[in-house]
């Protein structure tokens, strides 16, 4: 088989790029290492920057979105129990819209098909070839036959755990990590949100996020040690946690109900330098992981798949060369990202070794928000998104 764009990995990366390059009358086939149900049945993130928005719509699959999506205009921050409002839209002209990332893969997959796109799923042992040559090819096994793709050019859009990385030479890549000390406990319940907003709680107990995906299925989150297990919690002790540490009109307020998904997500931040090495591109997870704290991760690798998207449609569009620049102009919005997200992060969760006056450091930095028209400012121009 041959093709132009051999994508690895059918998650949100994978499918919008290959939806955008079609569209752009380049040729592409994904390979994804698991089922399409599989990767549908991921509960993972929730709300989307406008420029994201933007991205989905210009790729023909905003139509659901736009109708069940919900679009935020502010975000609440809670401290010693006491909450307050960040009007985003007042500092940025922006919103940011409550999507489940589960809902965008499912409308990518209905468009590939409706496109007739080439997603090949549960395809084994994928390896990239001569990624430094002119003609780079990808093996795979499939239903224990073993097939080959020609291609120009191999975009990794594969995660955190995939091949397109690994594939770098050690020399070439370089590694940025850090791993928090602690996870987020995440509970789905097909209860009405207690908040219209998205809320994050600071609390000597640890960190509470309350988010939702519909008017009938709320999202929750508590800050939970790191070898923490999901099955240790039954609802009932999440509940109890939970409202503990919110604003005791939310905690008061909350409908609680059997939790329909419960697990544990680490925390980390990484990214690996450079996201392109000869024909290889890397792409979302692959190349950067955002603790959650900040929503970027998805929103980063739609940042990604929209600077590769735009670089590859001018290289075939007889700029040739224009892929150059992708890696460069990729990280500096990742770093961006990665800055605000562990900023974030150490605003708003309790680290172990933490004293009493670190804590009150952190009330303190929040109580300023609160006061500080220019603090909020900051904050909302990096929670709804920098420009491409
Ligand atoms: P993905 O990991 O989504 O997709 C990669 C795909 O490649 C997968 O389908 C995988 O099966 C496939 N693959 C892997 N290796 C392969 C191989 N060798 N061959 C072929 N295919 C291969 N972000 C937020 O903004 N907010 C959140 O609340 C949030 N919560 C999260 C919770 C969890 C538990 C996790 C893990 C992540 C969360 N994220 C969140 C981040 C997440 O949403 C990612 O940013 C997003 O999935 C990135 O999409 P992709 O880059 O497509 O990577
Ligand atoms: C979610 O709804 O899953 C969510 C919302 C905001 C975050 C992280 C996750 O910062």
């Amino acid at each position: 088989m041959r093709t132009q764009v051999c994508i690895i990995g059918g998650g949100p990366s994978g499918l919008l790029l290959s939806q955008l390059l079609h569209r752009s009358g380049v040729d592409t086939v994904v390979l994804e290492r698991q089922s399409r149900e599989y990767v549908l049945g991921r509960i993972r993130a929730g709300v989307l920057e406008w420029g994201s928005v933007e991205t989905l719509r210009a790729a023909g699959v905003g139509a659901r979105m736009d109708r069940d999506g919900d679009p935020h205009t502010g975000i609440e921050l809670a401290a010693r129990n006491r909450g307050f409002r960040i009007d985003l839209e007042a500092f940025t002209g922006k919103r940011v819209m409550v999507y489940g990332q589960t809902e965008i893969t499912a409308d990518l997959y209905a468009a590939r098909d409706a496109m007739g796109g080439v997603v090949i799923d549960r395809a084994e042992g994928v390896t990239l070839h001569d990624l430094d040559r002119d003609a780079p090819y990808v093996t795979y096994r499939r239903n224990g036959t073993e097939h080959r793709i020609d291609c120009d050019f191999v975009a990794g859009c594969d995660g955190f755990h995939g091949v397109s990385r690994k594939s770098m030479p050690a020399s070439v890549l370089k590694e940025y990590e850090r791993v928090y000390p602690f996870g987020w406990l995440g509970v789905l319940s097909e209860t009405p949100p207690a908040t219209k907003e998205i809320l994050y709680a600071n609390h000597e107990r640890g960190f509470a996020l309350c988010s939702m995906r519909n008017p009938s299925l709320s999202r929750y989150y508590i800050q939970v040690p790191l070898d923490e297990k999901a099955e240790n919690w039954s609802d009932e002790a999440f509940w109890d946690e939970l409202r503990r540490r919110l604003p005791p009109d939310i905690a008061d307020g909350m409908v609680t109900g059997p939790s329909v998904e419960k697990s544990v997500a680490p925390l980390r931040s990484f990214v690996a330098e450079p996201m392109q090495w000869g024909r290889l591109f890397l792409v979302g997870d692959a190349a950067h992981i955002v603790p959650p704290t900040g929503a970027k991760g998805l929103n980063l690798a739609v940042g990604d798949v929209h600077y590769l998207w735009k670089a590859l449609e001018a290289e075939y569009g007889g700029y040739a060369g224009a892929v150059r620049g992708y890696s460069d102009r990729a990280l500096a919005r990742v770093w961006n990202a990665m800055r605000f997200s562990w900023s974030f992060t150490m605003t708003m969760h309790r680290f172990p070794e933490q004293t009493g006056y670190d804590q009150r450091m952190q009330e303190t930095e929040i109580s300023y928000l609160e006061q500080s028209d220019s603090a909020q400012r900051v904050l909302a121009e990096q929670y709804v998104g920098l420009p491409y």
